[in-house]
């Protein structure tokens, strides 16, 4: 208990310390006043849990002023402001960050100390809140953090789960999901909104209002509520903000008189209903009530943050609204098409409510939005079924028709009506709208010598085509002929072309990526639109991710460097290319490594029992399990290494190879079974292998449990050698590909994402290539399918051995299976595993090789880190700002 507590009011605190430096005994009195004010803990004790509240309640006092300061200057000064819509934001913690951002660590860590705490083990203490899966999420957060710190006016809007990415428990059948209750003690960063909330509706009907004007009503009321979540930049007063919504209710809807006969459950069914929608990041979407709440989340993210943003814009702009200023005051981002909603959705808010006509909405719409693409698998672009659409958002497939409509006018106009085989192809491809017929005005714009289709008129009026009355005379000669049943394919909406269409900007994420989204997904729109078509290559934040997860490093870079200025203007950190055999360098450079590797040692300890050397190489693999991002070329390459050394002597071994720990970590979808099962294939092949009393600390295969930021940050900063081993082409761009490399890790990787742009800044001779090429894979999946391939010996004993049980009593038939394409197991390793297998383990060995000479290994190390510079997020977020978003920095007075 603070018994001594003086306990300073709030203003006083921090009335009397500067902002950039406060000194101890301030930032201590804070501390103990939340601790004392706490109301989530009881009084009589002050435990690591309380501190944590206690510190993070002080640094969000610290965070309010700025944040205030930062809204009120924009405000007044009326600037373009940024919109960044994502379903998903992978914040991570955010004390330590928060703090180093503040450049206040030394007066926290001071403080605490007094109170008899240390900094590192509160920061601890909090919940890694995950709403987010994986890299598009943390793209996300890494560009708040750089556009906070730029002084860009941007902001973020996402969605409040309460409950985030599941807790990923291995158990001996594989992974577990838990719940993650991330917000059950309640979170200390963000501030609830009341005064800002915006009906949202669902279902209900289109009709006319007294004006002539479409009035969409009736239907599903619910109101979506602000949380706010203030972020930091680095030495920077400028604290933008994250806007995450929550949903509930109107208060009326609870039904007391229910209540009070008794009905509980269906008294709050419209409280459920309402709160539901932001229960979990990504529900489970096989069922038809899965789509319909995904695509209820989808529709509050943009429905709210329009309206929030449009009367944003009302308001700074007085009593004279000139909406066609809209988009210069406006920029909105599309984290890929999970927000594509935005477009018919301001539509809508333009037309309907603010009585616009549709070319004057659909020009701002326009200038207003952009999309980023982030994939090209073609089962990851989404599709929305129609039939769902037009139940819950009727008036936005009024609209989205329309926007189909004018789309097929610009393709015939475009194309013309002369070789109806390249229109017809050309409406196929680029339709919004898919298996709908053409628009009444364009019915019969198709008009084949061979094959005359019916108009839709013609059809209303049974009016048959050439082929029809062709079976019909035949029917007539031919006795019995059986219909074939006809399925109608469903009809659904192509979230990508909407995108496309209604924002007058698409990137790619990666230069490779980019230039296959031009040339192949969205090639017919490139022809239309080549100006629309941009690459802004990722990064990520140099502070969390380098400076504040790798103090020993960036200690160590400061020092060689002279500065810290690295932290923001990266490209300083090419100056350690010229100290790259300095033996002082190298000698410091491999101790920080060490002392790394040794926290992990810990971790791994702690999370999986084993026990593994620290002098071994760390070899790291973590990402989302996904067949594509080839986990099973790893396993399978350590499989086969641990097979050569059981026919080996001893001192073989340990020639042939140099000591490994091989670590995985990822989660796997709940319902992808492949994903799951190559977890668990990992799992036995490490319990295998590490108990092998012949095999010692030469080989030991680690998955660590429940992956998250937390964890990324520990293992980073201790990886000697990373894998990002993507079929080339698949791999959108990568963004832990730069994390490992920014901390000194050398790449194994395909020429897939940034991968390829990070070998070019770091040098050939730094990163170890292996793998067939982008461009060679369509003609490699032909060979394959047609049974052309000839495996290499290596991969066909690799997968009998597996096969053999070494690995416990089962087979894998259908891990294995799928590289085979035997009956039943599916495409035929789809993802080519054995064609890049022999060319994998080659280059392994030469790792080893390099290993070997620890001198030529730092170098390597070295020279990673001083070529990492263009990945900084700070660069990224400079371009979009340039290029898509026209806004300019704005320093707070
Ligand atoms: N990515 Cl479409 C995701 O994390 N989730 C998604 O739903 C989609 C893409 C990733 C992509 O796979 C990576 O290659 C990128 O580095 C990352 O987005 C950020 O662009």
């Amino acid at each position: 208990k603070v018994t001594d507590a003086v306990l300073d009011s709030e203003q006083e605190v921090f009335s009397s310390m500067n902002p950039f430096a406060p000194d101890a005994a301030s930032v201590a009195s804070s501390i103990k006043y939340h601790a004392e004010f706490t109301p989530l803990f009881s009084p009589e004790r002050f435990e690591l849990p309380k501190a944590f509240f206690a510190t993070a309640q002080s640094v969000r006092d610290a965070l309010i002023m700025n944040w205030n300061a930062t809204y009120e200057y924009y405000n007044r000064v009326n600037v373009k402001q940024a919109y960044y819509l994502s379903m998903e934001f992978l914040q991570g913690r955010a004390l330590s960050n928060a703090v180093g951002n503040l450049g206040l660590n030394s007066a926290y860590g001071d403080a605490l100390k007094r109170l008899g705490f240390d900094l590192e083990s509160v920061a601890s203490q909090e919940p890694d809140p995950a709403l987010g899966n994986g890299g598009l999420g943390r793209l996300a957060s890494c560009f708040l953090d750089s556009m906070a710190t730029l002084n860009y006016p941007a902001w973020g809007y996402g969605l409040r789960y309460k409950y985030g990415l599941f807790k990923q428990r291995i158990t001996k059948d594989g992974q577990e999901e838990a719940a993650e209750d991330w917000l059950e003690l309640s979170n200390p960063w963000e501030i609830v909104r009341n005064d800002v909330s915006y009906p949202i509706k669902f279902y209900g009907k289109v009709v006319f209002g007294t004006d002539g004007k479409k009035r969409w009503i009736g239907g599903e009321d619910i109101v979506a509520v602000a949380y706010d979540v203030p972020i930091p930049g680095y030495k920077t007063k400028t604290t933008i903000n994250l806007r995450l919504w929550s949903t509930k209710a109107p208060s009326e809807d609870f039904d007391l008189s229910s209540y009070n006969s008794g009905k509980h459950t269906e008294a709050a069914e419209a409280l459920f209903n309402a709160e539901k929608i932001c229960f979990v990041l990504y529900p489970g979407d096989e069922s038809n009530e899965g789509k319909a709440l995904r695509l209820k989340q989808q529709y509050t993210l943009c429905s709210a943050s329009l309206q929030d943003i449009v009367a944003r814009f009302e308001t700074r702009s007085g009593g004279s609204v000139n909406w066609e200023e809209f988009p210069e005051k406006v920029a909105v981002q599309m984290n890929d098409t999970h927000p594509t909603l935005c477009i018919p959705e301001l539509m809508r808010i333009l037309m309907d409510l603010k009585g616009l006509s549709w070319e004057d909405a659909w020009k701002i719409t326009q200038r207003t939005v952009a999309y980023t693409n982030h994939t090209v698998l073609p089962e990851a672009l989404e599709k929305w079924s129609l039939e769902l659409m037009e139940k819950l958002l009727p008036r936005h497939v009024e609209i989205i028709e329309k926007i189909d409509e004018e789309l097929v006018r610009t393709i015939v106009s475009e194309y013309g009506t002369a070789d109806p085989d390249l229109l017809e192809e050309k409406l196929k491809a680029m339709r919004i709208l898919e298996n709908v017929e053409l628009p009444s005005a364009f019915a019969d714009v198709i008009v084949k010598p061979e094959n005359k289709p019916v108009t839709a008129k013609d059809a209303q009026n049974g009016v048959k085509t050439e082929q029809e009355e062709e079976t019909i005379a035949g029917e007539e000669e031919e006795e019995e002929v059986i219909p074939e049943p006809t399925v109608k394919p469903p009809k659904m909406v192509r979230m990508a072309n909407l995108a496309v269409v209604g924002g007058h900007a698409v990137n790619g994420v990666a230069e490779i990526h980019s230039e296959i989204v031009k040339q192949d997904v969205f090639n017919d729109f490139v022809q239309l639109w080549p100006e629309k078509f941009q690459n802004k290559t990722n990064g990520v934040t140099p502070r969390r991710w380098i400076r504040f997860c790798n103090p020993y490093l960036s200690d160590i870079i400061t020092n060689w460097i002279g500065t810290e200025d690295w932290v923001l203007n990266t490209e300083k950190l090419a100056e350690l290319r010229k100290f790259a055999d300095n033996e002082d360098l190298q000698s410091e450079w491999r101790a920080a490594k060490k002392k790394n590797k040794l926290k992990v040692v810990a971790l791994i300890k702690e999370r999986t029992g084993y026990t593994v050397s620290p002098d071994a190489m760390f070899d790291i693999q973590i990402k989302r399990i996904h067949e594509y991002k080839r986990q099973l070329l790893n396993i399978l390459g350590i499989v086969d290494r641990y097979k050569k050394m059981k026919e080996m002597s001893a001192s073989e071994r340990e020639k042939a190879y140099v000591p490994r720990v091989c670590i995985f970590g990822g989660k796997a979808f709940a319902t992808y079974v492949q994903a799951k099962r190559i977890v668990k294939f990992i799992t036995d092949v490490a319990s295998t292998i590490n108990h092998d009393p012949e095999i010692g600390d030469l080989l030991k295969v680690i998955f660590v449990p429940d992956y998250n930021v937390s964890v990324a940050e520990l293992l980073i900063p201790a990886s000697e050698l990373s894998q990002h081993i993507s079929t080339a082409g698949m791999e959108a761009s990568g963004t832990s590909n730069m994390k490992f490399s920014m901390n000194g890790c050398v790449l194994i990787g395909t020429l897939d994402g940034a991968n390829v742009e990070i070998r070019e800044e770091v040098g050939e001779e730094n990163f170890f290539l292996f793998g067939a090429k982008a461009d060679e894979i369509v003609n490699l999946r032909k060979e394959r399918a047609e049974g052309k391939f000839v495996p290499d010996p290596t991969f066909e004993e690799v997968k009998k051995f597996v096969r053999s049980s070494v690995f416990g009593s089962n087979s894998y038939d259908e891990l294995i299976g799928s590289l085979e394409g035997n009956e039943g197991f599916g495409r035929a390793d789809y993802f080519l595993v054995g064609k890049d297998f022999p060319s994998y383990i080659e280059c392994q060995e030469k790792v080893d090789e390099a290993y070997r000479d620890q001198k030529r290994w730092t170098r390597m190390s070295i020279l990673n880190t001083a070529g990492s510079f263009k990945f900084s997020s700070d660069r990224t977020i400079h371009e979009y700002a340039k290029d898509i978003w026209n806004i300019k920095q704005v320093e707070l007075p």
